[in-house]
């Protein structure tokens, strides 16, 4: 909060208990009538301004997950470094994410003397943020493993807590975090090895940042039909990409991974899916100059103002094939797991700020004689946000938990069949909860919410393109489909399974019954779904997709909100959590298909709503 103040606007800073708050506030209203109407009228000290304070130490779930399941020698280094981390993201980095808001990058194309340039300028704070990430090994802590499969979690936990103060260098590290596990998964070819251990490096001077260039003007989620870069082969062995890229974040990266298709000699490329290749280039050389690439335009964009978002002309840039020909879409899956994984760290990390604010200005801020957090409807606003938050963190922990395992050979098949669910299902849901959140937490501020200077408005901003980055939530429906068909059902038969071992964990604590009869009835009619969906034509699957999705996510939060209030030492709220969030419909595809939403004529149905028709 501290980083949204304006020079102009004097804050409250009093850690008082409330009643000398609500009364000193009753002294400053008496002193301003007796105040002459001019002073009165440049006097700007009447509002309370919300402070938070180290988001770690403050964040109760977050450390009851950890000192739940981390093993006590890790814990203990693992403490020490966030408590610490998270007094530098109060008095160091949020100052320098707020710079960054007020300072975005600036595109020069030509200099002075009418040479093209095509500069992109970034702020002093966003090149610190690079350095930041570094020296925090906000990349590197993944690949180093020093905690073996907690690594993978630790990193996703510090990440989580630099996300709303980073200034959006989270979007750089999201897709650097990509590339990298791209050139892992690739064994660490040679050719790219100085490429990974860049990437990866703790040192701010060798720290690279990676972009991910997929989209293209006839395809942002169609990357199959939509792709018409074309890739040179050239006697070297190396290759010229030729075409026209679309949206390019972070456009100031060092390198980036991009898709293209190879031309044969006769200059023919092969289309759809399996025609596209995977590609690593710099994106300048030595000397900072483009590599034969030319910015069109910055993107004027509703949020994410602090990142570079380019369109880009690739006209001869130098790159090298890193996948299999035709196997670009497969190899660069690697890398969208892993930025939707990130989408899921900015969601939970934008709904726990705007409630953490929300809170601390329901302490001080007071309405119809009384502060808003006496007000049971408000309170009860904030809590309902809150079963909100904790449910999508705990579905996060588990990914990078289960991610993890796989990264350190330790996940079996059924781990890894969930992890490849899992993602999707996350990314969707949890882009689509942050957005609803975000928005009525900064309804929850009053007019104050709306307003520019506060800050609120720039972390909805960036809130609102959680749904939209690394495919939109019905992409991801359909990706989830996908992961059920290349299994063959097997992922299906493993998320029943897990999520009736943590209603077994559960089962043992009376208070949460009441939960776990629902969650096992939504089981019954999940399973009850499939079966009568598998002798439906495709259509019906197609249509089900969103809900579906929907319903898995319910169902799986519900099993881990319940599995983590069953611990011995669970707080009475934790069991709160559980019993509130299993009470909402926990199966929507079950609901929505009883009343015929994915059957016969359903489409053309839903066509003649929003057309019009008979
Ligand atoms: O939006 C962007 C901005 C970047 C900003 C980054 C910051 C984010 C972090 C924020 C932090 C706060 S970049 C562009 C984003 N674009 C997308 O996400 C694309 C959306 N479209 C899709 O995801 C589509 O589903 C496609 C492109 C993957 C569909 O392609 P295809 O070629 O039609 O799909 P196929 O044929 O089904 O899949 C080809 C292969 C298959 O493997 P094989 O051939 O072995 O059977 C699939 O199983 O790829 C495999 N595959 C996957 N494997 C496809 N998707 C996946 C997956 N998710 N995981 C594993």
């Amino acid at each position: 909060w501290d980083r949204c103040q304006t020079p102009s606007v004097k804050g409250i800073n009093t850690t008082a208990g409330q009643e000398q708050q609500v009364s000193a506030q009753e002294k400053q209203v008496s002193e301003d009538l007796e105040m002459p109407l001019a002073r009165r009228q440049t006097e700007t000290l009447f509002q309370e301004q919300p402070e938070t304070g180290n988001q770690y130490l403050e964040d109760t779930l977050l450390r009851s997950y950890l000192k739940t399941h981390l093993p006590p020698k890790v814990l203990e280094e693992v403490h020490q470094d966030l408590e610490r981390f998270g007094n530098r993201l109060l008095t160091k980095i949020q100052p320098l994410g707020w710079e960054c808001e007020l300072n975005p990058p600036v595109f020069r194309q030509y200099d002075a003397w009418g040479q093209r340039v095509d500069r992109i300028d970034t702020c002093s704070a966003w090149r610190r943020m690079k350095e930041i990430s570094a020296e925090e090994g906000l990349i590197a802590e993944a690949y180093e493993r020093k905690y073996s499969n907690w690594s993978r979690l630790y990193q996703a936990v510090k990440l989580y807590l630099f996300s709303t103060s980073s200034g959006g260098f989270n979007c750089p590290l999201a897709m650097t975090d990509g590339a990298a596990k791209v050139i892992e998964s690739l064994g660490i070819p040679g050719s790219l090895k100085n490429a990974f251990d860049r990437l990866t490096s703790r040192d701010p001077k060798k720290f690279w940042t990676s972009g991910q260039w997929m989209t293209e003007r006839r395809g942002g989620s169609d990357v199959a039909n939509g792709t018409e870069t074309v890739a040179r082969r050239q006697p070297d062995g190396t290759f010229r990409l030729y075409g026209f890229k679309w949206f390019t974040s972070a456009a100031d990266s060092d390198v980036t991974l991009t898709l293209a298709r190879i031309a044969d000699a006769e200059g023919q490329c092969p289309q759809g899916s399996r025609g596209l290749s995977l590609f690593f280039l710099r994106v300048r050389d030595e000397e900072g100059k483009l590599n034969n690439i030319e910015v069109q335009r910055l993107k004027d964009k509703l949020g994410t103002r602090q990142m570079a978002t380019a369109e880009l002309w690739l006209q001869g840039a130098r790159a090298e094939l890193i996948s299999a020909e035709g196997r670009g879409v497969a190899c660069i899956s690697n890398m969208l797991n892993i930025t939707r994984i990130h989408n899921v760290i900015g969601a939970v990390a934008s709904m726990r700020r705007m409630i953490s604010l929300s809170r601390e200005y329901a302490r001080r801020r007071v309405a119809f004689g009384k502060l808003l957090k006496d007000h049971p409807l408000h309170m009860q606003t904030i809590a309902r946000m809150e079963v909100q938050v904790r449910g999508a963190f705990l579905l996060l922990m588990e990914i990078v938990r289960l991610l993890g395992l796989a990264e350190t050979n330790l996940a079996s098949e059924q781990d890894q069949l969930l992890l490849r669910l899992l993602i999707p299902v996350a990314k969707l849901y949890t882009g689509k909860q942050a957005s609803a959140v975000a928005v009525e937490a900064m309804e929850s501020f009053g007019g104050q919410g709306y307003m520019e200077d506060t800050g609120l408005p720039v972390i909805l901003r960036d809130t609102l393109v959680l749904s939209i980055w690394e495919g939109t939530t019905n992409i991801l429906s359909l990706d989830v489909l996908r992961s059920l068909a290349k299994s063959q059902g097997q992922v299906m038969a493993v998320f029943l399974s897990t999520v009736q071992k943590k209603l077994e964990v559960a089962e043992g604590r009376a208070e949460l019954a009441p939960a776990v009869q629902r969650a096992r009835g939504a089981l019954g009619s999940l399973t009850e779904f499939l079966e009568k969906a598998g002798s439906e034509p495709a259509v019906t699957m197609e249509l089900a997709a969103r809900d579906f999705s929907y319903s898995l996510a319910r169902i799986y939060t519900g099993a881990l909100l319940m599995e983590h209030a069953a611990r011995p030492d669970a707080s009475s709220t934790d069991t709160c959590a559980a019993l509130r969030w299993c009470n909402q419909e926990l199966c929507p595809v079950a609901a929505e298909s009883g009343s015929g939403s994915y059957g016969a004529g359903a489409a053309l149905r839903d066509s003649a709503l929003v057309y019009g028709g008979s």
